[in-house]
């Protein structure tokens, strides 16, 4: 069989998707999630000129020879672009060979490891007070991990961090959105590293007083730390036994995670804005990370993301896979099948879509016990419903901008 049409859907049910759509000459249908959160039309252009004229016709049974083709061929490689454009066409043709065999993605990738997924839930609040209401509202729900985010004293809003709206949902978005057809700037906040520093040792204290030391608490820091301000932050964590510190320095520069690993025992995860195994290559073999934070969105699907959990699985490093709303459904289905396969699985984040984005969406995914399962239906278990989607147009959004207090541009 073929591939006979890749369609590129761009969706704004509260928030913007791009979904790859592939259609075979026999009439089955993959989902590839292509959402690239501030970039979205980039990467729905990568795929709709430059992507999709080079596919049709070719047997979509190959789906390792499509991603090295996709890889290797155009000659300009990884990025956050390509490699998310590569991510939804290899989710596509994975979803249509499972549905093709009649069985849930997982069993394609070896078959269930465990019976479900470790997951955690983003708790925040502006004081200590509202960011203890919200995890006791995620622990009736059965998480038994959630990340802490607080207010810091001095600064009026901090990425990440709400108290919960009237009605007690914790649901939060974190781009701002303008309306249809109009252009918008990203929002800019001020941000203080010393303040941040100063104020978040005393959250975790007063977390572990409220709710004793078994429940699993994890913090992302932002990318905002230099590798010394990064030590001193893992240090002073210690004492309240973290599940991980995320994202504590920049990327890009693997080796500063070496200083904060000399000088703490906290575990440490990086890698959402990481798209390929390279991007590892330094942290996983000098083993200076415990947790890959990867999406399949983002890192060249499942194919590109399971090339990276078998070489860090040799390095006994785990998976930490990234679950924000925007990687869309059928990422995060994508997360789940392999993470449900994989040896090395760690723990996964899970912030639930709207129940406006499941009328476009319709997930077979489920959570119970603190544990999600991909689900049992053939295939990724996600359906677009194309009718629904094109009632939200796209609208343009962003991800706010950190600037310190003398107007720079910071890390974040
Ligand atoms: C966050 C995300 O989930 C996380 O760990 O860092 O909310 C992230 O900021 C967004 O996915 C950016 O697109
Ligand atoms: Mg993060």
């Amino acid at each position: 069989m073929a591939i006979e049409s890749v369609d590129v859907v761009v969706t704004s049910p509260g928030r913007n998707f791009v979904t790859a759509v592939v259609t075979t000459s026999d009439g089955v249908v993959g989902l590839g999630d292509a959402t690239l959160n501030g970039r979205e039309l980039a990467v729905a252009s990568y795929l709709r000129d430059h992507v999709a004229p080079t596919l049709l016709g070719r047997d979509e049974s190959q789906i390792e020879w499509i991603w090295q083709y996709l890889y290797r061929s155009p000659y300009w490689r990884r990025g956050p672009v390509t490699m998310s454009a590569i991510a939804a066409i290899d989710m596509a043709l994975w979803d249509i060979a499972a549905k093709k065999a009649g069985v849930p993605l997982y069993q394609l990738l070896g078959g269930a490891s465990r019976s479900g997924l470790l997951s955690y839930a983003h708790a925040s609040g502006t004081t200590v007070e509202t960011l203890h209401e919200a995890i006791h509202g995620y622990l009736e729900q059965g998480f038994r991990a959630v990340r802490i985010q607080a207010g810091v004293p001095g600064l009026d809003q901090i990425y990440g961090v709400h108290d919960a709206a009237p009605g007690g949902t914790y649901e939060y978005e974190p781009a701002g959105r303008a309306a249809v057809g109009e252009a918008m700037r990203p929002t800019e906040e001020t941000w203080d590293t010393a303040a941040y520093l100063r104020h978040l040792p005393s959250v975790f204290a007063a977390v572990r007083e409220e709710f004793g030391g078994v429940l699993r608490l994890l913090h992302d820091g932002h990318h905002r730390m230099s590798p010394i301000e990064a030590a001193r932050l893992a240090r002073d964590l210690e004492p309240y036994d973290p599940f991980w510190l995320e994202d504590c320095t920049p990327g890009e520069d693997q080796s500063v995670l070496r200083l904060v690993r000399q000088h703490s025992t906290t575990p440490l995860a990086i890698g959402e804005v990481f798209n390929s195994v390279y991007d590892y290559q330094t942290l996983i073999t000098e083993r200076l990370i415990d947790y890959v934070r990867s999406s399949a969105t983002h890192a060249g699907g499942i194919t590109g993301l399971r090339q990276i959990m078998t070489f860090a699985g040799i390095y006994g490093i785990r998976s930490g896979f990234h679950g924000p709303t925007d990687v869309s459904p059928v990422g995060m289905a994508a997360n789940l099948h392999l993470g449900l396969a994989i040896h090395n699985f760690g723990i996964q984040e899970y912030m639930p879509h709207s129940a406006l984005t499941k009328t476009v969406f319709r997930t077979g995914y489920r959570f119970a016990d603190g544990l999600l399962h991909p689900g049992d239906a053939p295939g990724l278990g996600v359906e677009l419903d194309r009718e629904e989607a094109a009632k939200h147009e796209y609208r343009p959004a962003y991800l706010p901008v950190n600037r310190l207090r003398d107007g720079s541009v910071h890390d974040w």
